[in-house]
């Protein structure tokens, strides 16, 4: 039986090295003659993308509801091309995806208050239940004192120290969450060197870069 590609999805905070890592594992396996390609979300390229683009710089507003369901939408938009790179046999590296979704939405707080969630966590799981599940989510865990000392977030929405405290505590939920439904989830320490994650995170994939037998799970299902 041939066997498809991996899908292999790399979640974190901002400033926890993800695009770098997600890079420097795509060149890895390249070199190791192993087909892959590197996607990532949201994919700011599409019509729904430049949606969320303009969003995430302010430049637009949105109902926090309907930018959530344009995250998913961005998802879905990519959902058979996906199937389709992982059945021709390419592994594919995500760098962000549909946990990312659930976190930075579910831990929103109520305007002029520090109560949340404004969006209840299953509202946000929804609309991205039935999508290509990956076959190892690596989260690359960093804290904020070394996401301060890595020169502090950029001028993004989301990119500021109180919803990254908060983003980090809805990804524990879907952390366990994740491994409750039998998906693999492997917490990395990101306060590590650069080179020290690279080598951990090739450890963890190294076992399933030669291909997977079997049908591409759903998410949550
Ligand atoms: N983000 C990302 C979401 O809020 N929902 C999602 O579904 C996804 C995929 O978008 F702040 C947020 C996370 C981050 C922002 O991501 C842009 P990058 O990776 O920093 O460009
Ligand atoms: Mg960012």
């Amino acid at each position: 039986m041939t066997k498809r590609g991996a899908f292999i999805v790399i979640e974190g905070l901002d400033r926890s090295g993800k695009s770098t890592q997600a890079a420097t594992l795509l060149k890895r396996l390249q070199d190791a003659q192993s087909p892959a390609k590197l996607i990532n979300f949201p994919d700011r390229t599409t019509a729904i993308g430049k949606m969320i683009d303009s969003y995430l710089r302010s430049e637009s507003e949105l109902d926090d509801r309907a930018v959530h369901l344009l995250f998913s939408a961005n998802r879905w938009e990519l959902a058979k091309s996906i199937e389709e790179t992982l059945q021709s046999g390419e592994t594919i590296i995500c760098d962000r995806y549909a946990f990312s979704g659930i976190a930075f939405s579910a831990s929103k707080i109520r305007p002029g208050t520090n109560s949340y969630p404004l969006l209840d966590y299953s509202w946000c799981r929804a609309p991205d239940v039935g999508l290509p599940a990956p076959d190892m989510t690596i989260f690359l865990d960093v804290t904020q004192e070394v996401a301060r000392a890595r020169g502090g977030y950029g001028e993004e929405r989301y990119e500021k120290e109180g919803v990254q405290r908060r983003v980090r505590d809805v990804f524990e939920r879907v952390a366990e969450e994740v491994e409750g439904s039998g998906g693999r989830w492997v917490l990395v320490n990101a306060d590590e060197s650069e080179e020290e994650v690279q080598k951990v995170v090739w450890d963890t994939v190294k076992e399933i870069i030669g291909g997977i037998e079997g049908p591409i799970e759903k998410l949550w299902d």
